[in-house]
């Protein structure tokens, strides 16, 4: 869950623990308030009820902390969510394709791969397309998740700064096959990556060759 695979995890981390120390403190607090009150004002030890009408400061105090907070949880998610959507100019581009219950990945020299490769430290832009229902690019390492939806050019970006392989889910029900729609992700570096796409090329040149001398 720590493990910084991109630059994105940082920030969705710490969004995520304001948050969840924010609701588990509350949690806590009125929890043991509600125990609490539970003893001291029990039936048998206050035999007439009260009722009591309204208390300002109480009405103000709930009404602003409340609101502090949940405006500095906006402030994060706006915040992440204005440097998810805006691609760094240097990214390179990938066409990502998803289909029922598939990935296709399509880099900038046309090569094609079902596993999606990309070299460390350099942002990478999607062009998310759909062929048919509603989908969603996911790679839980890289806290990275983007709809992939069909009429609709979704596009979004992230930065590896991890060597390994990631995995890619589909976070969107798509179907009967939902759940066999992963794929992964894997970090190389530049060199290993220049030389990995140029084989590629080399490689689908040869099959285009060898299926245009079939027909
Ligand atoms: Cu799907």
């Amino acid at each position: 869950m720590f493990a910084d695979a991109s630059s994105f995890v940082q920030s969705v981390n710490s969004t995520f623990i304001f948050i969840v120390s924010v609701c588990v403190f509350f949690l806590a607090l009125i929890t043991t308030m509600m125990i609490i009150f539970v003893f001291k004002y029990n039936r048998k030890k206050n035999k007439k009820a009260v009722n009591i009408h309204g208390s300002v400061p109480l009405e103000i105090t709930w009404t602003v902390i409340p609101t502090i907070l949940v405006i500095i949880m906006f402030y994060f998610g706006w915040e992440g969510y204005t440097l998810m959507v805006n691609a760094p100019a240097n990214s390179m581009v990938i066409k990502v394709t998803a289909q029922m219950w598939s990935w296709k990945f399509e880099y900038p020299n046309g090569v094609k791969t079902d596993t999606l490769y990309v070299p460390i430290n350099k942002p990478v832009k999607v062009l998310l397309h759909s062929q048919d229902v509603d989908h969603s690019f996911y790679v839980p390492a890289f806290k990275f998740k983007k709809d992939v939806i069909p009429n609709r050019n979704n596009t979004a970006w992230f930065l590896p700064e991890k060597l390994g392989k990631f995995d890619v889910f589909c976070a969107e029900y798509c179907g009967l096959r939902h759940s066999y729609m992963y794929s992964a992700v894997v970090v190389m570096k530049q060199k290993d990556f220049d030389t990995w796409l140029s084989a590629q090329e080399e490689k689908q040149k040869d099959n285009d060759t060898t299926s245009a001398v079939k027909l």
